[in-house]
């Protein structure tokens, strides 16, 4: 049987890295094969390009490029080791997919989503998670978060409205894909987000 394609998704700090290992001793306990990913990245090739858009640089990098660089990467990823994962039968957790195009390149740059869904549709095909955990939490609180683990990157660096788009994007995606998306309010204490996460994964997991 083909694997489960997961997503987890949320503006800047918001705990995704953290919240990753608990969904894998989830999978643990389930005795599910997996593979954890992340974009942009997930192979050599799509990490390289990871390198080229997270690194803050003096040249100004065009919309277009960035776009183009995220689906370069996905691309690959998915060639490379979601759609052979899949295909195995193994699960796919992956920090970060397409709606992370949407929320960033469409309403954070204000890109044309219309553009975007045309790169989706050449590169995905019918591809798409079946359950993405969008962690929520006020951006100026994850902002604080991401501040205080790491130097900023080229998207660290934006202002505030640039993440209040984003986050509003990504409320947009689950309010329009309910069978898909888990809103997690990530503002609470670990246990309080792992709590919901796990609920989420246990009601998925009933529904397949
Ligand atoms: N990007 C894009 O533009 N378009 C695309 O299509 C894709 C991506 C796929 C890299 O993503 C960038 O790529 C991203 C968008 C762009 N923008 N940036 N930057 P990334 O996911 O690798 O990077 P990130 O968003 O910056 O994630 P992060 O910094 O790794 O944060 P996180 O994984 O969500 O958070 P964390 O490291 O787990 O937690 C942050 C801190 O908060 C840490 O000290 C934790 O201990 C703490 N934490 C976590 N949870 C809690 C709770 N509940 N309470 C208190 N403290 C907590």
């Amino acid at each position: 049987m083909r694997g489960k394609f997961i997503t987890i998704e949320g503006t800047e700090g918001v705990g995704k890295t953290t919240n990753i290992q608990f969904i894998q001793s989830w999978m643990d306990k389930h005795k599910l094969a997996y593979a954890t990913t992340r974009e942009p990245g997930g192979t050599p090739l799509a990490e390289q390009i990871r390198e080229l858009l997270l690194s803050p640089r003096e040249e100004s990098v065009s919309n277009s490029a960035e776009l183009l660089m995220v689906f370069a990467a996905r691309a690959q990823h998915i060639y490379q080791v979601i759609e052979p994962s899949l295909s195995e039968g193994a699960w796919v957790l992956c920090d970060r997919f397409t709606d992370a195009t949407y929320a960033y390149q469409g309403a954070g740059r204000l890109m044309d989503t219309g553009l975007i869904a045309e790169l989706e549709m050449m590169v995905q095909g019918s591809l798409r998670p079946d359950l993405t955990l969008i962690l929520d939490i006020p951006v100026q609180i994850g902002l604080k978060r991401a501040g205080e683990r790491s130097t900023p990157d080229r998207f660290e660096l934006e202002q505030v409205e640039f993440f209040e788009r984003v986050r509003s994007q990504y409320l947009q995606i689950a309010k329009d894909n309910p069978q898909r998306c888990v809103v997690i309010d990530a503002s609470k204490p670990l246990e309080a987000v792992q709590a919901q996460i796990g609920a989420a994964l246990e009601r998925f997991l009933e529904s397949i």
